[in-house]
């Protein structure tokens, strides 16, 4: 296996990355909020909506069990790529955001009690906080904050203190979207085990960035969105272990969901249609496995492999800009580079950046506490996908010479 990807030609396949933006080639920094989409994803789509479409699970008709074979076959293709047991075990939900508060509304409202509590870190996503503590109102339950260092690490011996008889649940990201902190999560995973405690894993920022095997890990939640791993929009994955779905009431009612209804009582179904009530996204879900094919044939370990060394070229540049502070300097750490500069808000420096193509984030990223953390409002922020290259990088350090100069 080689280690390096054909980048040029990998380009290619990314139709929007030839655009012009301010009549400058655009360059898209902006992966932690989504990735751009290969033209496989594209054409999943339109061949979808071309020749197939029907709705799932209910027709005798050719195209419906067309459709439903396309639409199973995406849900073994992530069961695969995460390296799941069982097709049972992919619920499709609208992404990250939604896999979380469904397992908040299910499986926290069933275990979840007065005085028990829930940990998660001071880098969470909002995603990952607020229906926490919507659960935590409701049932007069407490979330524990693990706190981090001045790196972006999170403090193990700390989290090790709040773990306890009334932990209920660990629900943690595994990279950070702020920082690029990379969390020892087979640490605390096993540490929570230890304690009988499950674990939720926010994969949104890991599952398109580096491997991530549910099995070997041993977490009993992830979650991750299609959107940031080359796929639509509107679609993502909650992995739960069986038995922890099986025993689960729940989310939504109504079609799909059920085995019989009457009047007086409705059976539920079996996983994992119980938790996808309603016609599902289907186009998008059949276009996320075609975004796990593609992943796939490039390989997970060498846009690992990549995106690192990029980030490595990337952290030495920005280093040499004195004017700029990195902003997350784990040792374990993916492709983020988020700043601050002396006298400019990140808002001035999103605003020239993108006169010159850059496109980049700038804001808090829904991460106030870590902001918080930091003492800083918001930061700006590149963050890294498999197409981007070194010239990329040069181009944004050549942007960022032009904030220097409009400020001085
Ligand atoms: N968790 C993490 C770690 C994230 O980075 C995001 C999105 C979410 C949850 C929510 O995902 P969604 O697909 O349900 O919206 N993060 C970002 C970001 O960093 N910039 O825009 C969205």
């Amino acid at each position: 296996m080689t280690t390096t990807l054909d980048v040029a030609k990998i380009r290619d396949d990314f139709p929007i990355l030839k655009q012009f933006v301010h009549g400058k080639p655009l360059v898209y920094l902006d992966n932690a909020a989504t990735s751009q989409k290969p033209q496989a994803v594209i054409d999943s789509l339109v061949q979808y909506y071309t020749t197939t479409n029907a709705n799932v699970h209910r027709g005798v008709h050719t195209l419906s069990q067309q459709a439903t074979e396309d639409y199973e076959g995406a849900r073994a293709k992530v069961r695969q790529f995460i390296g799941a047991a069982e097709d049972r075990e992919i619920i499709f939900v609208r992404g990250t955001t939604e896999g979380i508060n469904l397992v908040a509304q299910t499986y926290g409202r069933r275990n979840i009690g007065p005085g028990d509590e829930i940990i998660v870190s001071n880098m969470e996503h909002h995603s990952n906080i607020v229906p926490w503590q919507m659960l935590c109102e409701e049932k007069g339950a407490l979330l524990r904050v693990v706190p981090i260092n001045d790196d972006g690490e999170l403090l193990l011996d700390e989290y090790e203190k709040l773990l306890g008889p009334r932990t209920k649940l660990v629900s943690m990201v595994h990279q950070s979207n702020s920082l690029g902190t990379i969390l020892p999560v087979a640490q605390i995973i096993a540490m929570a085990h230890s304690h009988g405690v499950p674990v939720l894993l926010d994969g949104a920022q890991s599952v398109p960035h580096l491997p991530v095997n549910v099995q070997q890990l041993g977490c009993d939640f992830l979650v991750f969105s299609g959107h940031k791993l080359y796929g639509p929009t509107g679609i993502g994955v909650l992995y739960g272990k069986a038995e922890l779905l099986e025993a689960m009431p729940p989310f939504q009612g109504g079609g799909e969901m059920i085995k019989s209804v009457t009047f007086e009582k409705t059976i539920y179904n079996d996983l994992p249609n119980k938790f996808e009530a309603g016609t599902p996204n289907i186009a998008g879900a059949i276009a996320l496995g075609a975004a796990v094919d593609y992943v796939t044939e490039l390989g997970i370990d060498r846009i690992q492999a990549y995106e690192h060394e990029l980030l490595e070229y990337g952290t030495r540049a920005l280093s040499d800009i004195s004017a700029l502070r990195i902003i997350g300097t784990a040792a374990e750490k993916a492709g983020v580079l988020s700043f601050v500069m002396d006298g400019v808000h990140p808002h001035d420096i999103g605003t020239i950046l993108d006169t010159e193509g850059v496109a980049i984030r700038t804001g808090h990223h829904c991460t106030q506490p870590l902001m918080e953390r930091f003492q800083i409002p918001a930061t700006a922020r590149a963050s890294l996908a498999f197409y981007n290259t070194r010239e990329d990088i040069d181009v944004l350090v050549k942007a960022i010479d032009r904030v220097i100069e409009v400020f001085s």
